[in-house]
């Protein structure tokens, strides 16, 4: 190992956290997991986390706790929950004894600020750092998590964060996960954004892999009309994101992530809430501020909310 062992804290030990845990415990750093459920983190205390990669499967030994004050002092928090549980998430953080990087890593508009509004006045004693990220991880039918695709995490390095967003993406390096630090995280947030709004929904609507969307003519015009509707917002925001240019990023990303089931219709599947009130609903508002029509969104948007379990 060239690098020194960092203590690592993963908040929520889902597919993207597991990834996560297990890849920078891989890389010798200590993992600390902060979970919400006591018969989750009693069994990854037993049993450990298990991630299945593209050369084998690799098994993390961490410590689970639900008590975020019994953490100890660590370099990086690295907050892996699904949007929905962003607040409940802060509340539990509010607890941490010692200030630290909290990077959040969801996808949507508004994610620092649901985290910010559960912390309340313990998000001062923290750094918090916003990023995007390409990586592809889901837990098949039998419970074990897959590392899909090994793509890029781009984090906020405006000042003052950067050197606590370029310390988090050294950590992160230091486990194979490649990681950049942007000057301005604006346009890489909606690029993503319009990525995430393009196959979110349609893949949970459609019950179908990333892939499908780009190889089939049906969904890739709806794809790439979800797409464009995300950079016309992205522009009425005063970010430069061309159509062209939105329809490439969901393009590649459904060609790239081909074998993923989204994370969305992981959700769904799953019974469990789903980000729709970060992507398209989200979008949807901003939209509206600026008196756009998003006749596609609007509709998957509607569908999605009136899933079962969304
Ligand atoms: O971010 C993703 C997600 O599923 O949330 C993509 C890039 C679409 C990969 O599945």
């Amino acid at each position: 190992m060239a690098h020194s062992p960092h203590r690592i804290v993963i908040v929520g030990p889902g597919a993207i956290g597991t990834l996560l845990a297990v890849r920078l415990h891989a890389a010798g750093h200590e993992v600390h997991v902060l979970d919400h459920s006591p018969d989750r983190a009693a069994r990854l205390n037993r049993d450990g986390l298990l991630l299945e990669t593209e050369t084998g499967r690799l098994r993390a030994r961490c410590r689970a706790t639900t008590r975020a004050a019994d953490l100890p002092a660590a370099d990086l928090a690295v907050v892996c929950v699904k949007c929905p549980a962003l607040a409940d998430a802060g509340r539990q953080l509010a607890d941490l004894a010692h200030p630290t990087t909290l990077l959040t890593i969801q996808n949507g508009l508004g994610v620092l600020d649901a985290l910010r509004q559960g912390l309340g006045a313990a998000a001062a004693r923290h750094r918090l750092v916003a990023s995007v990220t390409y990586q592809a991880a889901n837990r098949g039918p039998d419970g074990i998590v897959r590392h899909v695709a090994n793509l890029p995490t781009l984090l906020d390095g405006s000042p003052p964060l950067r050197p606590h967003a370029e310390a988090a993406a050294t950590l992160l390096g230091s486990a194979g996960l490649p990681a950049t630090v942007e000057d301005d995280l604006r346009p890489a947030l909606w690029r993503k954004l319009a990525v995430n709004v393009a196959i979110n929904p349609l893949t949970a609507l459609e019950e179908v892999r990333n892939g499908q969307l780009a190889e089939r003519d049906d969904l890739r015009r709806q794809m790439l009309a979800l797409a464009r509707e995300a950079a016309a917002v992205a522009r009425a925001e005063g970010v430069a994101l061309s159509d062209q240019q939105a329809e490439a990023a969901a393009l590649d990303a459904a060609r790239a992530t081909a074998d993923n089931v989204s994370s969305m219709w992981q959700d769904v599947r799953a019974g469990r809430a789903t980000e729709i009130e970060f992507l398209g609903t989200a979008l949807l508002r901003l939209a509206a501020h600026h008196g756009l029509p998003l006749p596609a969104t609007a509709d998957v948007t509607a569908r999605v909310r009136a899933l079962k379990h969304a």
